[in-house]
């Protein structure tokens, strides 16, 4: 079993313990699941060699959580989950990841209104049945309907690629190490590096396609298949997620790549133009007016035909990119070996899992060279944020850690803090405090729903305090939860510029704040940007490439974006 249906399995179970009111549980196995869903190693392997010491081992695992992760590594199943999922048969996940909802709502509705999934709950709520129910009302049942709408849109059977990546780069190197493959890749909206995904799109090369869809439809995380043929096969995973793999030959291989990793827009003008030209393109090659194909073994062969430099997938949205690239004006994207810090990271002084010296070392590893740590400030209670006393006494461990380090292995930390804003833009630290530290990022974590004038003016008061250095994760829009703050967006951008207050993308998979869109804008008006990763692990540096890939989509270049610069400029760029 992969670590992604172990994580969502202790995350359905952490759902059921808060309806049965257990206290602690619940988030338990919450941070459980996260710590997993996020870990690059296996957690099989992790099993196989150090067995369950080695779970025990791991941040926020004890031994009955561990226990029940054995049970799943070697049966596949949790005879615990299995009777919890009988006692209330509900769409569990959706249901409970509503706005407005949560797991004792959820089980109200199930045991008093017989709701067991989306569509029942929406149909009831416009009978007007819910409101009279204990702890609903006409209030609760609109905003549980905003809810209900907001998850449609924006989640349609989809997945956070940052969850999935791990499963399917698992099965490319499956595919790969086969010798009857040739060449193979995963294409379509996963290779355009997409927030969320439909499916997954897998190309290979091969002259024994038999062999290979033999071995892809008995993968063991096949869970069921769709179809089976000899060019294309679509199988489901255990994770829910469908996936596609096509094969073609050798000298097609680079059309293929290209017509499925899309954008369909993007093709349609591309094909288009081969049209002009008198050619023809599709998934086998670029054929010229006698049918001879002229380009099809690599991609970068067919966007050269065309006239064109090869374009990055990121920018595969028809958004103009083909025009810049006919006129040479495509972006130098920022790259994703670029980042030399990371300036928003967490440690076990708050909610993350790892001591001050473990992060520096980790982000040493994945090629950073100055990092701020960044914990939470006092009002954020659920995170146990700190006041200004442990704050003082952070920023002596932070010296001494720096001490070791520089002399050792050459990492920079800088003493940060993300502090809370308030609901009336003010801080919650003050500001001869603020001071003292090298990097401050300002965030809001409360009153997401003010209306859009309170919203900018609260944001925009904070980016006016001369302390304050970054925004955090700044419209707090959390993927197929929680929409972009209601702000001015352009006015938001104005007073970055204005102010030198430098704009997050923050890296969370679930959040990659600021997203595209967004940041195409803060390009477009030369705001700068800073790409971190929000770690709360040491195994969290990886989130990186997510948010980099957010930035190249929203064709940020590597000026844009100031933590490539080496440490000194790094800080004398600051407010
Ligand atoms: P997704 O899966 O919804 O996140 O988005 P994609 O982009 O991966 O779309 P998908 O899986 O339906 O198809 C993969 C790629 O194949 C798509 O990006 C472009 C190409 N493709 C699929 N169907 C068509 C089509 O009817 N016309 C054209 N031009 N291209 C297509
Ligand atoms: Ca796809
Ligand atoms: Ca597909
Ligand atoms: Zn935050």
């Amino acid at each position: 079993m992969k670590n992604y249906d172990i994580a969502r399995i202790l995350h359905e179970i952490a759902i059921y313990e808060g309806m049965k009111g257990e206290k602690f549980k619940p988030r338990a196995y919450e941070k459980a699941a996260l710590y997993i869903g996020s870990l690059n190693d296996d957690l099989g392997t992790i099993y196989k060699n150090g067995g369950v010491k080695a779970l025990m081992e791991l941040p926020g695992i004890g031994r009955n959580i561990a226990e029940k992760l054995v049970e799943l590594i070697q049966t596949g199943e949790l005879a615990y989950y299995e009777e919890l999922k009988k006692e209330i048969p509900v769409d569990i996940t959706i249901l409970s990841s509503i706005e407005g909802m949560g797991p004792k709502k959820v089980k109200v509705l199930y045991e008093k209104l017989g709701i067991t999934n989306i569509e029942e709950l929406e149909k009831s709520i416009r009978e007007k049945r819910v409101r009279d129910l204990q702890g609903f009302g006409e209030k609760s049942e609109k905003k549980i309907l905003n809810g209900i709408e907001f998850f449609k849109k924006s989640h349609g059977g989809r997945f956070i690629l940052g969850l999935v990546l791990n499963t399917f780069e698992d099965i490319l190197h499956q595919l790969k190490s086969l010798d009857t493959v040739k060449n193979v890749q995963l294409a379509g909206s996963a290779r355009r590096m997409k927030q969320s995904i439909g499916d997954a799109d897998f190309l290979a090369a091969s002259y024994k396609p038999d062999k290979v869809m033999d071995f892809f439809t008995s993968m063991p995380e096949v869970a069921h298949i769709h179809t089976k043929g000899t060019t294309k096969s679509t199988v489901r995973l255990k994770s829910g997620i469908n996936c596609d793999l096509r094969i073609v030959p050798e000298e097609s291989f680079g059309a293929a790549l290209q017509y499925f990793t899309g954008s369909k827009q993007h093709n349609v003008v591309l094909r288009t133009m081969a049209l002009h030209k008198g050619y023809k393109l599709n998934e086998y090659g670029l054929y010229d007016k006698r049918n001879r194909q002229i380009a099809g073994r690599t991609e970068e062969s067919i966007y050269l035909k065309l006239g064109l430099p090869l374009i990055p997938p990121e920018l595969r949205e028809d958004k103009g990119e083909i025009e810049a690239a006919r006129d040479g004006r495509l972006p130098k994207l920022v790259g994703y070996d670029d980042l030399k810090g990371d300036l928003q990271i967490h440690t076990d002084w708050t909610d993350g899992n790892n001591a001050i010296i473990e992060m520096a070392q980790a982000a040493k590893k994945a090629g950073l060279e100055y990092i701020a740590i960044t914990d939470h400030s006092r009002t954020l209670e659920i995170a146990r944020g700190l006041n200004k006393e442990k704050l003082k006494e952070q920023e002596k461990e932070i010296k001494k850690v720096n001490d070791t380090m520089k002399h050792n292995e050459g990492i920079t930390i800088l003493s940060g803090v993300e502090v809370n804003i308030l609901k009336d833009g003010s801080l919650d630290l003050d500001n001869n405090i603020l001071k003292e530290f090298d990097i401050v990022g300002a965030a809001v974590h409360s009153y997401f729903s003010l209306s859009k004038e309170e919203q900018t003016k609260r944001l925009v008061s904070a980016m006016y305090n001369t302390n304050i250095d970054i925004l955090f994760h700044p419209t707090c829009r959390v993927i197929q939860k929680r929409q972009p703050l209601d702000v001015d967006f352009d006015k938001i951008l104005d007073v970055s510029k204005e102010t030198n207050t430098i704009l997050e993308v923050d890296s969370s998979p679930e959040r990659l704040d600021l997203q595209d869109e967004y940041i195409q804008h803060a390009v477009e008006n030369k705001c700068k940007l800073i790409i971190d990763s929000d770690a709360h692990d040491k195994s969290h540096f990886h989130f990186l490439k997510f948010g980099i890939s957010q930035a190249r989509r929203g064709w940020a270049e590597k000026k844009d974006v100031i933590n490539t610069l080496p440490l000194e400029k790094f800080l004398k760029s600051l407010k």
